[in-house]
């Protein structure tokens, strides 16, 4: 019989970890081998031909990496997780798995910028052809979707102009159409967010950001139905071998048992910093999903547990202005990446997206004036005094 779930905060800590079968270790062991010896050439072959289970090879799984996969599985409430070295190593893992040549992918209209490059390359070298879609309502999902579609790719939050996606009404619409619906979970963490929940089929997460939290580790993992990740197991991860290592497994078994913890000290600075933002005269408009007055702020309130920790704000002025504002900061580090304990501030249209060709990047509500935080876990009213005095000088 399974054991019962505990609650998020204690799973995040606990889940299919059993001390005493290590000597006591309250910190699992790292696994930290590239093979696996067999008793026997007969146990060899059994285990290649999937008859007796067991470790064969760590690209073919690894047991610290197996324990992060089953923990990041319960918490997203799905059946099975499964580890990539990289964020981007999960999504091309996923979408090469996904789709066949002249099928189509249904994107929502602003996605990661590596993840834009993707599309275009499956376009490009494999004819698989993608569109983008605002999906803010039921005809626009609708009429996005052609005969050969066979899966939608949505970000929500989308990185980085965090607008929301409602995630029931893609399901309800594709279910009728027999397409899956994979969403990348990056911003929320399942802590703020559960598609699975919703109905979609696949999550995937850049661990690299609040599942990780520390900024010390470049990882990715997905979540869905056990046939599917096994597919994907065997096939883009096996094959293309963008594997996790187990010493990165393991930092980030140690960063989730605080992620609970931080995500709502992420949250709480964040709203903090949005009443200030609003109100500072050189700032032309915030977009946070968990301010009241945010278009997508129903949306939120909908699917998600809060508004997250990622802020954009468009400044008066354009691209020289959004770069002194940068430069004038000190405790705020000019860095991309998001979810670390460090605030963090970039300019997407000259990084993050700046692969995006300009066309795209506008119609994505890219400007040179927009500016994306990831608000940290610094004191709340440090983290405003470093902005203010940089917002003063413009
Ligand atoms: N998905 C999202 C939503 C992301 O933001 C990123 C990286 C990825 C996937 C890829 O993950 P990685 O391979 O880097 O682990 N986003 C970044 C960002 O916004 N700034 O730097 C990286």
């Amino acid at each position: 019989m399974d054991k019962k779930k505990s609650r998020f905060e204690t799973e995040v800590i606990h889940h299919g970890y059993d001390s005493s079968i290590y000597h006591g270790s309250l910190a699992p062991p790292i696994f930290q081998t590239s093979t696996f010896s067999f008793q026997t050439a007969q146990q060899g072959e059994n285990r290649f031909a999937g008859v007796e289970e067991g470790y064969i090879y760590s690209r073919l799984g690894n047991p610290t990496v197996k324990m992060l996969e089953d923990r990041i599985a319960v918490l997203e409430n799905g059946e099975a997780g499964l580890a990539f070295g990289s964020g981007m190593a999960a999504v091309s893992a996923v979408l090469i798995a996904l789709t066949k040549s002249k099928e189509h992918i249904v994107c929502s209209q602003g996605i990661y910028g590596c993840t834009f490059g993707l599309l275009q390359l499956l376009k490009e070298k494999y004819e698989v052809t993608h569109s983008f879609c605002g999906m803010q309502t039921e005809a626009e999902i609708r009429e996005a979707i052609r005969p050969e579609t066979t899966c939608i790719y949505i970000e929500t939050p989308i990185n980085p102009t965090m607008a929301l996606i409602d995630m029931e009404l893609v399901v309800s619409i594709a279910k009728e159409h027999n397409i899956k619906v994979v969403v990348d979970n990056t911003f929320c963490s399942p802590y703020l967010q559960k598609p699975l929940d919703i109905g979609c089929d696949l999550v995937i997460h850049s661990a690299t950001k609040y599942i990780g939290g520390h900024g010390d580790v470049i990882a990715g993992l997905i979540v869905g139905a056990k046939d599917m990740i096994q597919e994907i197991s065997m096939t883009t991860l096996k094959d293309i071998g963008g594997v996790m290592s187990p010493f990165d497994a393991w930092l980030l078994i140690r960063g989730l048992k605080t992620l609970h913890v931080r995500m709502d000290r992420h949250c709480d600075n964040a709203e903090y910093l949005i009443d200030n933002l609003k109100n500072h005269p050189a700032v032309e408009q915030v977009f946070y999903p968990g301010d009241v007055s945010s278009p997508s702020y129903a949306i939120m309130k909908k699917q998600m547990k809060r508004g997250g920790g990622l802020i954009s704000f468009a400044i008066k002025g354009g691209k020289a202005e959004a770069q002194q504002l940068l430069n004038e900061l000190h405790l705020i580090k000019i860095a991309v990446s998001l979810g670390d304990a460090e605030t963090l501030i970039q300019h997407p249209a000259t990084m993050t997206h700046a692969v995006v060709p300009k066309e795209n990047r506008e119609q994505m509500g890219i400007t040179d004036s927009l500016i994306r935080l990831s608000v940290g876990l610094e004191a709340k009213e440090d983290i405003w005094q470093d902005l203010k005095q940089a917002l003063d000088k413009l």
